[in-house]
């Protein structure tokens, strides 16, 4: 019989590609939509498969538990993706009551509305390497043993959903796990994320249409992988045949500087040229580096990710190259 399952934040960067993989699978996919005055922008990153009859949308919010509950009823899913979050980590020091609300207490009330409705179906909570805040192992790596020590708004509210997960998993025997993914890009990357900032403006640049980079802080380190790979391993993770917390990372770590330096080069640019730096986009508390160590997730589960750092931002690059060419 072919599986349901409904995802939360489907027309965001991740769920847009979950519900591509999951179509392809066969499944029935039925997405929720936090409702937007301009209809074009609700649906954007997904309108390319829009009317696949597989895919079903409803209006709902993580805010409004009667919603969660209404949805529940009707898509009867065996799986649930929770991906909706406020997950901008500098706005989240802008707005930390919204962030804490959504990103924590709407993981909560979608938990309440599946104990209720559908108890059985198996629920992935999109855990962030945020978590970890400054925390390193001594060997350098972060991985799930790793203590938590958030220091944003938004990692705080990471780690309640982590461990309301957890908590909910123990106590009433739901199958709920947590994948701990770090950073993670494409294309489909809002273009406020640093990745596809950069990505963005060095075309614009290229191009002859902006002349300026302005970046907060180019000393952080970050673990870079792409998006696609990681939502097979958000896949992977319900169909281990137990609950349970996996971290998905690629092992390897760039800085912001690195990151700035290999897309100027690879369009013959010069960053020294074009890039600055600015107060106002620096946070109150930055994480500084971050490197994970996914061996759980490889050795049980038999991830594999397909794009490298370089592939992953050629890609990118080029997408905003013929964007801005058409
Ligand atoms: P994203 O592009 O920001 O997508 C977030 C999604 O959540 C959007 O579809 C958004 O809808 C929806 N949403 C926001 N508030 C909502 C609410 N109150 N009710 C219902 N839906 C709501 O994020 P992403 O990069 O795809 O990440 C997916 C999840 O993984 C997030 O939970 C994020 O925190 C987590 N995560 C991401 C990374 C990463 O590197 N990408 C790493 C670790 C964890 P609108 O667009 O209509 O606002
Ligand atoms: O910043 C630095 C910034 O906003 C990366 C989210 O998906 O991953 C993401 O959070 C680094 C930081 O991602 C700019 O200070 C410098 O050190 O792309 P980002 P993030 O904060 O790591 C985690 C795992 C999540 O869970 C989150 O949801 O880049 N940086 N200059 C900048 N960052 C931004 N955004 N803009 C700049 O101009």
């Amino acid at each position: 019989m072919n599986k349901t399952a409904l995802i939360t934040g489907i027309n965001g960067q991740d769920g847009s590609y979950l519900a591509e993989l999951l179509i392809e699978k066969g499944y029935t996919v039925w997405g929720i939509l936090k409702r937007n005055s301009v209809a074009e922008n609700q649906t954007y990153r997904i309108d390319q498969f829009r009317n696949n009859p597989n895919l079903k949308l409803e209006y709902a919010d993580l805010l409004d538990l009667a919603s969660l509950v209404r949805v529940l009823q009707i898509a009867k899913p065996n799986e649930i993706y929770n991906l909706a979050a406020q997950s901008h980590v500098r706005i989240s020091f802008d707005q930390p009551i919204y962030t804490s609300q959504v990103t924590g207490i709407g993981t909560l009330n979608l938990l309440e509305a599946v104990r209720l409705i559908c108890p059985n179906a198996r629920v992935y909570q999109a855990s962030s390497s945020e978590m970890f805040g400054n925390n390193i192992d001594e060997d350098g790596y972060q991985r799930e043993t790793t203590p938590m020590n958030p220091v944003s708004p938004y990692g705080c509210a990471k780690v309640f959903s982590y461990n309301i997960c957890r908590n909910y998993r123990n106590s009433y025997g739901l199958f709920i796990s947590n994948g701990i993914l770090f950073n993670h890009e494409s294309p489909r990357r809002g273009s406020n994320f640093v990745t596809n900032k950069v990505a963005k403006e060095a075309a614009k640049i290229k191009l002859g249409l902006s002349d300026k980079l302005v970046l907060g802080n180019t000393e952080a380190t970050r673990d870079w992988g792409h998006a696609k790979d990681y939502v097979k391993a958000m896949w992977l993770i319900l169909q281990h045949d137990q609950a349970d917390d996996f971290v998905c990372a690629t092992g390897i770590s760039h800085s912001v500087q690195y990151l700035v330096d290999y897309v100027f080069q690879s369009l013959n640019l010069d960053p020294q040229k074009h890039v600055s730096t600015a107060e106002r986009l620096f946070r109150p508390e930055e994480l500084k580096n971050l490197k994970g160590d996914c061996s759980k997730m490889k050795n049980i589960l038999g991830w594999e990710p397909v794009y490298t750092f370089e592939s992953m931002m050629d890609e990118m690059v080029q997408h905003w190259l013929d964007f801005y060419s058409k």
